[in-house]
């Protein structure tokens, strides 16, 4: 049986060795796994961290071989050489859910084994809409309790940067020179605007270039001239990517985070609810603008967990 509360409790001190078996236990979805990991992360909550985990919950998403991983190869070299940790958490849109960690391609990211304030871990996307699956965002939870920086990366354009907003105080949407999705997702108003918006493979040059031009004229047309575009080029020798970890450290820096992140677990609890318990369980509640009136009046601190009791107790 495995101690839940324990693995907490040692992420919660800072303890980074727990994390692997607390990735584990949080993938693990039996009966004994699920309350395990409902004592782990009660642990790690607001309340038990005395206020909001000072991780920094970056998302990084862009279409298939936009150079994500790379760029978060460079990125962790980066903030590994300004001594911070950092824990990646490669969402994997294709494997189906087994019970652990599947290490499949998308964890290409380059870092010393022998280095323990890393951690990379591809986990399962599982099938969800309108959000995360629930162990990607717990996950993030706990290894956010003992982290400096902790990264999601996804694969999309359009819906999955709505989702990792769920979860990240950040988020960096990576495109590649010449592939106009971006461009015509943001012209379309089909993209949230990202916070960050980053062109790879800078290397190859003008392409680069006008890639950076269109997305900065789009991104001024929609009146987000302050949404920072960089071109970075990931390969050695790596370029742009400290102005990237500085624009990642402005946007958080300019944060209300208590407020951001209340408002993504308000968010949270209420998709999974909605996942769970169906669009009657919400009629019950007197529909979505009551179900969130309920969950704005509740304590900003409440956990996901909680909050999802609050639903349910109310709409019974
Ligand atoms: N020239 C150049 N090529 C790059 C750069 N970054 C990545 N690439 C290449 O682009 C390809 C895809 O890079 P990845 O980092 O694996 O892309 P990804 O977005 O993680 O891909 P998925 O995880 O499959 O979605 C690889 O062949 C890389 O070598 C860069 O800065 N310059
Ligand atoms: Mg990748």
């Amino acid at each position: 049986m495995t101690d839940g509360a324990a693995l907490g409790r040692r992420l919660r001190e800072g303890d980074r060795s727990a994390a692997p078996a607390a990735l584990n236990v949080i993938e693990d979805r039996s009966p004994a796994g699920r309350s395990a990991a409902l004592e782990l992360l009660a642990e790690v909550s607001t309340a038990a961290m005395k206020g909001e985990a000072p991780a920094h919950l970056i998302g990084v998403t862009g279409p298939p071989g936009a150079g994500k991983s790379c760029l978060l190869s460079a990125l962790v070299a980066a903030w590994r050489a300004a001594g911070r940790t950092v824990a990646i958490l490669a969402v994997d849109p294709s494997s189906k859910r087994s019970g652990g960690s599947l290490l499949g391609d998308r964890a290409r990211i380059d870092h010393d084994p022998a280095d323990d304030g890393v951690l990379i871990r591809s986990t399962a996307a599982g099938m969800r809409l309108g959000g995360l699956a629930p162990p990607t965002r717990e996950a993030a939870e706990a290894l956010a309790a003992a982290f400096d920086v902790v990264v999601v990366e996804t694969v999309g354009v359009g819906q999955s940067e709505t989702d990792v907003e769920q979860v990240c105080d950040t988020v960096a949407v990576i495109v590649q020179p010449g592939s106009g999705d971006t461009l015509q997702f943001l012209k379309a108003g089909i993209m949230e605007v990202p916070d960050i918006l980053v062109v790879t493979k800078a290397d190859l040059g003008d392409v680069a270039l006008a890639a950076r031009r269109d997305l900065a004229a789009a991104l001024r047309s929609l009146g987000r001239r302050e949404t920072p575009v960089l071109a970075v080029s990931s390969l050695p020798p790596p370029s742009g990517v400290d102005e990237l970890v500085a624009a990642l450290d402005a946007h958080r820096a300019a944060l209300d985070l208590p407020a951001v992140r209340t408002r993504q677990r308000r968010l949270a609890a209420l998709a999974e609810f909605t996942f769970e318990s169906g669009e009657r369980a919400l009629r019950a509640l007197g529909g979505r603008r009551e179900a969130e009136k309920l969950l704005a009046a509740q304590d900003p601190a409440l956990s996901v967990r909680d909050l999802l009791a609050v639903l349910e107790q109310q709409s019974r």
